[in-house]
């Protein structure tokens, strides 16, 4: 009679697919000298995530759509929806007790929250606010760096301050068709749809990687009178209306055109750059001088993920996560997708090509 262990033990099929949390665990249990304060400040950011989930979902029947009557440090009229998000994430974030610092797109200062808190966390709690009323697709995103020093230092604007090569976590939501969030605590990028009926995230496309190239460009062509020549040139050249020649890099030439897709939330549209391909940018123009998005909690946290989904992120002249902060809210021109297309851009934007 064969001996117990050599049976062969039937694994029943898995019925339930890997949640957010576990996978969280996981990467801490394989993370040494790991406390489990990254994997609890990760389940707060999603706590926060599903109540924001639920209040957007049904907008318009809880009095959460248009305007609080406020104006905030952009400038820009403040949007109830956006006032509600940012409202419960510093609420959850800050009772965590695991943030030293955080800084949000609706709050001019940083807040130096817990004296020893090891983390900081920047958001944008509520991305293409122009879309809110319209029932457009509309986000979260953050990034969490770690305090250098939180035992000896006090909590200050300078832990905000770094490139962000230093991330150790970024994320993304995208209130869409379904709410998917996005993760990487850098091993890979990897995508979960919150179950409704459960409240629960479930891991849906583990591993995401951007293809090399695309077939899709997503630009406010809108702006196009207020762009250099060599961005001029560059879109002439991705709608075909220039021959797509030869590349400096001496790869394969494009196949141009590509299609245009922009819906106006960056969000949105980054997502489908990285499951897709293709590219992304909000160049700086003759108005915002240094584009419009901004460079802590929406283009850092974007180009972390592209750059573990095998893409690119840059502002024409350097990487994005290279960018050395100095303010807050600064902001910086975004050119992020596949790997080759961005090259593309860039090569217009030096003048190597067109
Ligand atoms: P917020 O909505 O968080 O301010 O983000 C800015 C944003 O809405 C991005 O999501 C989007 O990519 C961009 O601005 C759209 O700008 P525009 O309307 O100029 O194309």
């Amino acid at each position: 009679m064969a001996e117990a262990s050599s049976i062969p033990v039937q694994k029943t099929p898995a019925v339930v697919g890997t949640t957010l949390r576990e996978h969280v665990l996981h990467g801490m249990h394989a993370a040494p000298g790991a406390t489990g304060e990254f994997t609890s400040l990760l389940n707060h950011v999603s706590l926060a995530i599903r109540i924001i989930n639920s209040r957007v979902r049904a907008a318009g029947l809880a009095d959460l759509l248009g305007y609080t009557g406020e104006t905030n440090v952009q400038g820009e009229s403040v949007q109830k929806l956006d006032a509600f998000a940012n409202e419960v994430l510093l609420n959850v974030l800050e009772r965590s007790g695991h943030c030293g610092v955080i800084g949000s797109e609706e709050v001019d200062e940083a807040i130096l929250a817990h004296h020893h808190g090891k983390y900081v966390v920047l958001f944008d709690p509520l991305d293409g606010s122009s879309n809110i009323d319209t029932n457009v697709g509309i986000g979260t995103i953050f990034a969490i760096l770690r305090r250098s020093d939180p035992k000896l230092s006090r909590p200050s604007l300078a832990d905000a301050l770094r490139p962000g090569r230093e991330i150790v976590a970024a994320g993304y939501v995208l209130y869409g068709p379904s709410t998917i969030f996005v993760l990487s605590t850098g091993q890979g990028c990897h995508g979960f749809t919150l179950d409704p009926a459960i409240g629960e995230f479930f891991l849906s496309q583990p591993d995401i990687k951007v293809p090399a190239r695309g077939t899709c460009y997503s630009v406010n062509e809108g702006n196009f009178s207020r762009w250099t020549p060599e961005i001029q040139k560059w879109a002439r050249w991705i709608k075909g209306e220039v021959p797509a020649g030869t590349n400096p890099d001496g790869s394969e030439p494009f196949k141009t055109p590509y299609g245009a897709r922009y819906v106006g939330s960056m969000v949105a549209d980054a997502h489908r750059t990285l499951l897709k391909g293709g590219v992304f940018a909000y160049p700086a123009d003759a108005k915002s001088k240094s584009g419009k998005l901004r460079l802590l909690y929406e283009a850092n946290p974007m180009a972390f993920l592209f750059e573990q989904a095998g893409g690119a992120a840059t502002n024409g002249k350097e990487r994005i996560l290279d960018i050395m902060p100095t303010e807050l809210h600064q902001r910086t021109p975004v050119i992020l997708g596949s790997r080759d297309d961005v090259a593309a851009f860039r090569h217009f934007m030096s003048g190597e090509r067109g």
